[in-house]
């Protein structure tokens, strides 16, 4: 039974506002059916927990990033290229229905359960205080620091919990000063953990329903205590191998795991606390944005919601939605781990929602768009790890089941390396997920000027992403133009002859995906200095390149025929690529397709589009691109009002992460844009944002910009050049630099920079 009730929630609200700084924070624990959508998360990249709060008996449900069930055994279709050549033909002659049936069985490979997992449940229990009411509760998450932090009164006694996950010493920790100390008891799936030479271990192996042997894992907690504060101490060690995922590390779990958490427990609380802040600070403080709002009595987040719901607007939430973006891309992506997967890095299922893999048709990548422009630019090494080892593995066999070189990566993968087609073909007959995926490796060129990432890391996935889309292309029988396919426009569906079908040659997304590939490659190539055949044969097909076209009603055509929409607000905007994340469609150089692209979105929204969270958070970042301020603005109201859990995390529903990411990265290309070389500032400020600043948003070129605005005019941008390339920016208004500039016909001013210089631009 509870012992909270709404009222006395909001009369400690008064009482405990002054005591934390954090926005963030909470009256009551997570509590009820969906306690674990209200409980916060802390993260180090790899071990993960998430805080309930609670009194008298505190849950931290844990994670370890690579405890997933075993591997797919793929039973590898036969006649996958032939079965693709014969959908070729059957579409050509208008058949689409029968090459969906010709591509079913022989491109879906059969992929058997192998969810990411839980880690456990690490639970502290004061069963003594069971019948006592206890009072000033307050629960927060500090996202500056890291630190989720309890408090309460029970008796007379002032009672403080802190959890968090240190990267520097590789632990979970928890803190309890005051009050009687917890019992402590781990759990995972039923299984409890066991006294062992001190240690209070759990050893297992991820698995679903006794088969599909996955990753062995050891969790090992040492408790110290002392007076009346315990620690507990908490390290998760696995086999998973990330050089060689099929064969597991054969080292001592034990020893390591014990290892960590001695080593903890030798330098002590407060040494392991200060450093895991500083390191969880350091990427933190490299950008903030402060949007002005009125002062308002301090109010738990959960009710700031709810009043969002009935239609209120919450600036400071709107503001505290950006940050937490930063926090959890921070808390579960950091060099040397896994990417976030589909619930970043927090899960409590034996299985998950669709596994929490790694969906690549939109999800993964959204997860990373924040990386680069929010200055966390080594959180999106894992994903180039990723990316790179399946490249390098299954990738490359995918590719050559389909007749062609390079790599190829489809809708869906997972940590052990998968990716092959699977499933329906709906979602499954979809092969350009790699070069998708291939375009970040560019962006982190463009954003960060790295010649020696460019070269050794990107330049490898460029190539054989092309090289794979160069095999793949076919010339339309009509016009001659090579096209895509047999694929989808993801997951969308179309009307032919009265029925539903899903495949075609050429939609709109692949092409545009191509186009972005083929124009990486040549960019890069150029950047470089490479001469390589390979690049020859780039330009020429993309010279050839059949493009996506305007239809009659004015809207970018999602398919290369004009076909009927099944469901004209279905959530995937993938023909709209062009506009986001692409740039090939730009105020500036292709007007009449970025007023198509917003036909596209308006009619999308006018039928339901944006119901999963994901989707909401793309179109913030297409009306951003589209310089709408005011629509991008009322996407965030509906984010933060139809898509938000109580603990901020995004509902697809159920949670998914993507659509934080993708927030995030929204309201950072409100603020800031870097096309067509040039920095657009404030492209995109809605009415709702008269003042605030910004600073530490990352621009094209090794740029870093600071912005301040007031009453919705700009009052000083200041732009730090890291690599000394020429500036080019845009507006609002009439601006001047506080260097020698030129004016262009459209407002852009343009100087040359010295590496390390910062310069003022304001108002003329
Ligand atoms: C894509 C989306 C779904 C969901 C899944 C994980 O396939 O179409 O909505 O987000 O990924």
């Amino acid at each position: 039974m509870s012992l909270w009730t709404p009222v006395l929630a909001v009369a400690m609200v008064a009482a405990s506002s002054l005591a934390f700084g954090s926005d963030f924070w909470y009256a009551r624990p997570a509590e009820g059916s969906d306690a674990w959508t209200k409980a916060l998360p802390v993260g180090n990249g790899r071990l993960g927990a998430m805080v309930f709060g609670g009194v008298v008996s505190e849950r931290l449900q844990l994670n370890e990033d690579t405890i997933w069930a075993g591997p797919p055994v793929p039973e590898q279709p036969v006649g996958s290229l032939a079965a693709v050549q014969k959908a070729r033909e059957l579409i050509f002659a208008g058949k689409p229905a029968e090459a969906e049936a010709a591509v079913r069985g022989a491109m879906a490979e059969r992929i058997s359960p192998r969810s990411y997992q839980t880690a456990g449940d690490l639970t502290l229990s004061v069963d003594a205080w069971a019948a006592i009411e206890p009072t000033n509760y307050r629960r927060e998450l500090d996202l500056d620091t890291g630190l989720a932090t309890t408090s309460f009164t029970v008796g007379n006694k002032k009672v403080v919990r802190e959890v968090f996950a240190s990267r520097p010493d590789q632990v979970l920790v928890f803190r309890q000063t005051g009050g009687a100390a917890p019992e402590l008891t781990y759990t995972r799936l039923g299984v409890k953990a066991v006294e062992r030479d001190g240690y209070l271990v759990l050893e297992g192996q991820a698995e679903h329903k006794g088969e599909h042997k996955g990753v062995k894992f050891v969790v090992v907690c040492s408790t110290v205590k002392r007076g009346e504060d315990t620690t507990v101490f908490v390290a998760i060690e696995t086999d998973y191998n990330a050089a060689e995922p099929s064969s597991p590390l054969g080292d001592d779990l034990f020893a390591r795991a014990k290892s960590r958490v001695d080593k903890a427990k030798r330098r002590g609380y407060n040494a392991v606390k200060k450093d895991a802040v500083d390191d969880h600070g350091s990427l933190m403080d490299r950008c903030s944005l402060k949007l002005q709002t009125l002062p308002t009595k301090p109010m738990p987040v959960d009710q700031r919601l709810l009043a969002v719901r009935d239609g209120g607007l919450d600036i400071g939430l709107e503001n505290l939605l950006f940050d937490y973006g930063r926090y959890l891309l921070v808390a579960s992506s950091r060099p040397g781990g896994q990417p976030a997967n589909l619930q970043g890095l927090w899960n409590d299922h034996e299985e998950a929602p669709w596994f929490a893999d790694y969906h690549t048709n939109i999800n993964l990548q959204m997860n990373y768009w924040p990386a680069e422009v929010t200055n966390l630019s080594e959180c999106a090494s894992p994903f180039f790890w990723y990316i790179d080892a399946v490249r390098q593995h299954s990738g490359r066999t995918m590719a050559q089941r389909l007749g062609g070189r390079g790599f190829a990566m489809c809708h869906e993968g997972d940590v052990w390396l998968y990716a092959s087609t699977s499933g329906e073909p709906v979602w499954g007959m979809w092969v350009v997920g790699g070069a998708w995926c291939s375009a970040h490796f560019m962006e982190h060129y463009r954003f960060t000027q790295d010649k020696k990432f460019l070269r050794d890391t990107a330049w490898p996935v460029l190539r054989d992403a092309s090289l794979f889309l160069l095999d793949w292309l076919v010339p339309d029988p009509v016009s001659g133009k090579l096209v895509s396919g047999p694929t989808t426009s993801p997951e969308n569906t179309y009307i032919f002859n009265g029925q539903r079908a899903s495949v075609s040659m050429g939609p709109a997304m692949d092409q545009e995906i191509i186009w972005e590939t083929f124009g990486n490659a040549l960019e890069a190539a150029r950047e470089l200095g490479l001469t390589d055949p390979v690049v020859d044969a780039v330009r020429k097909a993309r010279e050839n390149l059949a493009l996506p076209k305007v239809g009659t009603d004015g809207r970018i055509m999602e398919w290369a025929q004009p076909y009927e929409e099944a469901e004209p607000g279905h959530r995937h905007m993938s023909h709209l690529y062009g506009l986001h994340p692409g740039a090939q469609f730009t105020w500036r150089k292709t007007p009449e397709m970025v007023a198509a692209a917003r036909k596209s979105i308006e009619a999308r929204l006018a039928k339901g589009g944006g119901h999963t969270g994901w989707s909401r958070a793309w179109i913030i970042n297409m009306f951003a691109r589209l310089h709408d301020g005011q629509a991008a603005h009322e996407n965030v109201r509906l984010l933060l009002a139809k898509s938000t859990l109580p603990n901020l995390f995004d509902n697809h529903p159920p949670f998914q992460i993507d659509g934080n990411f993708g927030y995030t990265a929204g309201v950072a290309e409100m603020l800031v844009q870097s096309h067509d070389d040039a920095i657009d500032l404030l492209p995109a400020l809605p009415k709702e944002w008269p003042t605030g600043s910004v600073s530490g948003l990352c621009a094209r070129g090794g740029f870093v910009v600071d912005i301040q605005w007031k009453n919705g005019k700009l009052v000083e941008a200041k732009i730090k050049s890291l690599a000394g390339l020429p500036l080019r920016v845009h507006g609002p208004g009439k601006i001047k630099a506080s260097a020698r500039f030129l004016t262009d016909a459209d407002g852009t001013v343009g100087l040359e920079t010295k590496k390390g210089s910062t310069y003022t631009f304001k108002p003329l």
